[in-house]
């Protein structure tokens, strides 16, 4: 066994970002006397998976070579035939794995049918970079709601705007740039209509080939402008527009420009969004990307809907403006109350940091 075949397998399974969801990220290396003979990647959401992706790549016969997978291959017939069969067929002598699929539909039967077949199969060859490729992907198909990331850019001493409001900008360019292909990977992005009252932002992804997000608007009484940018923007970028107001003219007009309207169950009069998220997961919107503001941040982490937190710190001081923090609400009472993260990372991003973790 070579971990260097495996790493090149995680680097094409990223290769797919953006445009599998909700498909895991998946990539394949077929290899025989220390030569690569094919690679393969799950490119597309419907497409070929990384492995019959990898086959389909071959130049000569695969009889007796090893595969390198960063995923459980599939024994299931779906948008695409069984992986095993495919690796069955062509000859593969033994298969190197890195994750586990928990879709009730392959979990460890694809291992099986691979040993029934006589084939040696090696699990969790590096296992946890493997899993990390997957955060969404494992979330998603095991609670079949979005993988929710929180996202706020603040200064040091924890602002994410001045008193005035302006915001523009906290962070440098490689931070937002950062963002952007955040905005390219999770399928959804989500404000709530105080952000659109605000800033009357188009929540667009800007990087070349980049995929825009399906827009989320938390707006329970249906406050949204009908010109604002979103909505003047509805017929060219996927807008849904969450409410608990039942008011068909209004309804009518948001759908008159191309804007989805979805009546929740309320909470205190609000959407409640524990019942977004088993209405958006329905839609197959696996992730989603929340950029606040501080009201609804507070709000989706007492719902317990919030998996993963990205802040990125500017070493600036704004002083002042109660107001502007990243999570608003009142908080917990006591440190020992504190929401808890762990897997903290830290990257850097020119000047700024980027600080991200799970919530337990
Ligand atoms: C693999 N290799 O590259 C991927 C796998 O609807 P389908 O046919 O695309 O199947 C989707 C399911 O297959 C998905 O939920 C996951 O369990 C597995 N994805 N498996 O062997 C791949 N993308
Ligand atoms: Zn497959």
């Amino acid at each position: 066994m070579d971990e260097k075949y495996m790493r090149r397998a995680i680097e094409l399974a990223r290769k797919g970002e953006g445009h599998v969801n909700p498909n895991p990220l998946v990539g394949a290396v077929i290899v025989r006397d220390e030569e690569i003979l094919a690679e393969g990647y799950h490119a597309r959401y419907g497409d070929l998976h990384a492995e019959r992706s990898a086959f389909a790549n071959l130049k000569t016969d695969a009889t007796g070579a090893e595969m390198y997978v960063t995923l459980e291959p599939c024994c299931h017939y779906g948008k695409q035939p069984p992986c095993t069969q495919a690796i069955i067929e062509h000859g593969i002598r033994k298969v190197y794995v890195g994750s586990d699929d928990p879709n009730a539909l392959v979990a460890g039967k694809g291992i099986r049918q691979l040993q029934d077949a006589g084939i040696t199969v090696e699990t969790h060859v590096l296992k946890e970079e493997c899993d990390a490729l997957n955060d969404v992907f494992f979330h998603y198909i095991t609670t079949h709601t979005p993988y929710v990331v929180m996202k706020y850019a603040m200064t040091m001493d924890g602002k994410i705007a001045c008193h005035t409001g302006a915001s523009k900008w906290v962070t440098g360019e490689e931070a937002r740039a950062h963002v952007q292909r955040m905005r390219n990977k999770y399928t959804g992005i989500m404000v709530g209509v105080q952000t659109v009252l605000a800033d009357d932002p188009l929540l667009t992804c800007r990087i070349p080939e980049g995929r825009n997000p399906i827009r989320i608007i938390c707006d329970s009484s249906l406050r949204t402008p009908l010109d604002s940018q979103i909505v003047r923007t509805a017929e060219e970028v996927e807008t849904i527009l969450a409410t608990v107001k039942e008011d068909p003219e209004r309804i009518a007009a948001y759908e008159e420009k191309g804007v989805q309207v979805l009546v929740t169950r309320q909470k205190d009069g609000r959407v409640d969004l524990a019942d977004l998220m088993e209405k958006l997961g329905e839609r197959k919107i696996d992730s989603i990307l929340l950029e606040g503001g501080g009201t609804l941040n507070y709000s989706a982490l007492q719902a317990g809907i919030v998996q993963h937190v990205q802040a990125y710190i500017a070493p600036k001081l704004f002083g002042g403006g109660e107001g502007f923090t990243p999570v608003r609400g009142i908080g917990v009472d006591d440190p020992a109350q504190a929401w808890i993260l762990t897997n903290r990372k830290v990257t850097s991003l020119g000047e700024d940091l980027l600080m991200e973790a799970d919530v337990i």
